[in-house]
């Protein structure tokens, strides 16, 4: 099956399937349809990829002396012409990093687990103080100010972006 009108109902998982499918289908003489059924089929092997995310700006706060907690802000940018999701994050050198946002709770606000986050394309999203952030925890190595912490972002469908984010002072320096 490789009606246009379809392309955005299938499962994300099942898009590159479909795309053999048709690319198979399309492979076989006898069955051999228009330069119209290719391109459709073309477009739905896109998905996307490394190159279509940009991780803007990332930036932490330096921890104070014992604290081995911090939280990485960045902006996430979509180049490309696919959905990106953003479903989890990892940072070496630390016990855990995930994907945080702020809720309320009892008239109170409290940070907590958050995403998976979806960019649409030609869109960003801002994580920023008071807002959705990289919460990393047990960092064996305090970031100071001046430094670098590496970090991956995770994204739906296997795609892998990194980034160094920059350790600011207290003075935002
Ligand atoms: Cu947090």
């Amino acid at each position: 099956m490789c009606a246009a009108s379809r392309i955005h109902a299938w499962p994300r998982e099942g898009l590159w399937q479909n795309a053999d499918a048709c690319l198979q289908y399309y492979g076989n003489p006898p069955m051999r349809r228009s330069i119209a059924f290719l391109l459709v089929c073309s477009v739905m092997a896109l998905r996307a990829f490394a190159g279509d995310i940009r991780i803007e700006s990332p930036w932490l706060l330096e921890p104070p002396p014992g604290q081995t907690a911090a939280a990485i802000y960045f902006g996430l940018r979509n180049t490309g012409s696919t959905e990106i999701v953003l479903k989890g994050a990892s940072v070496e050198g630390a016990a855990s990093a995930a994907i945080h946002g702020h809720m309320m709770h009892e008239g109170m606000m409290h940070m907590g687990p958050a995403g998976p986050l979806p960019v649409a394309p030609g869109a960003a999203l801002l994580l920023a103080p008071g807002g959705y952030h990289l919460m990393v925890s047990g960092l064996a190595v305090r970031p100071v100010a001046g430094g670098r912490v590496p970090f991956c972002l995770e994204f739906e469908g296997g795609v892998r972006s990194c980034a160094e984010a920059l350790v600011k002072g207290v003075a935002g320096k």
